[in-house]
């Protein structure tokens, strides 16, 4: 029998679910070769971080998108490790939901970005807010009307590829959801970028860089159109 919960016991148990209806990434492969996300909202801390995935600091969004953080996330520390890619790698990302032990992500409205930039020496040392970044996939919505990362919430991961005229180098990864709930007030938008350090082999030798890079932060606005928007009136069936 469920124990019933007094109103003021309700109003703490609704404000703790807020508190951590968020997440990150809990696993990411390259190539069949998979890297488990740091969690220290889970317990998890590992020191020296050896992986190729950078550590940040809690579960939460990024709200301020004039804050550091928006490059790699909430106090996102440098990682040890870097994982090996060549140009069209098979990447895969699993989200969750971390806050209650391996469960899924908790939003499905907004995009997914992912983008890289290129490491000024090495990626173990290399700060996001310096990099010049390129996107390499958008995920928005899907013919019927829900978001790529609804398949999040469902528990599937998204799978995407690195460009196939990759040069070689050193790559940050800066993988994002951008969660629009509560996107219809300004500074609503929840923000989820994570970065990996990789390095890519096998591929040309150009050190020239994409024409059209952007810096975070910098790339977005809190009134951009596609940040303040109110997701609702796109008339989604469930909507988290
Ligand atoms: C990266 O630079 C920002 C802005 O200067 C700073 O706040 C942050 O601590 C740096 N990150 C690391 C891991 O040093
Ligand atoms: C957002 O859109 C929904 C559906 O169209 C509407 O009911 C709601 O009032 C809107 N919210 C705001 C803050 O405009
Ligand atoms: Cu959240």
């Amino acid at each position: 029998m469920w124990p019933r919960l007094s109103p003021p016991l309700l109003t703490i148990a609704i404000f703790i679910s807020n508190v951590y209806a968020h997440g990150g990434i809990a696993k990411f492969t390259v190539d069949g070769k998979q890297y488990k996300g740091i969690a220290p909202w889970e317990g998890d801390s590992p020191s020296p971080n050896n992986g190729p995935i950078r550590q940040v600091a809690t579960n939460g969004p990024v709200k301020d998108l004039k804050s550091a953080d928006i490059a790699c996330g909430l106090d996102a520390q440098f990682a040890g490790g870097v994982a090996d890619a060549k140009p069209g790698s098979a990447l895969v990302f699993e989200w969750g939901n971390i806050g209650s032990k391996d469960g899924a992500w908790p939003h499905n409205v907004g995009p997914i970005m992912t983008y890289m930039a290129l490491c000024k020496g090495s990626c173990t040392k290399f700060n996001g807010t310096d990099a010049q970044w390129f996107k390499i996939d958008q995920l928005g919505q899907k013919k019927d009307g829900t978001w790529y990362q609804g398949d999040l919430m469902a528990g599937k991961p998204i799978t995407l590829s690195l460009p196939t005229d990759l040069p070689s180098g050193d790559y940050l990864l800066r993988h994002e959801i951008i969660a629009l709930h509560l996107a219809e007030s300004v500074g609503g938008a929840e923000f989820y970028p994570n970065c990996i350090q990789m390095r890519v082999t096998g591929g040309g030798s150009s050190t020239k860089q994409p024409d059209n890079t952007v810096s975070f932060p910098g790339a977005y606005k809190a009134n951009d159109p596609g940040i303040r928007i109110n997701a609702s009136s796109l008339g989604l069936p469930q909507f988290y």
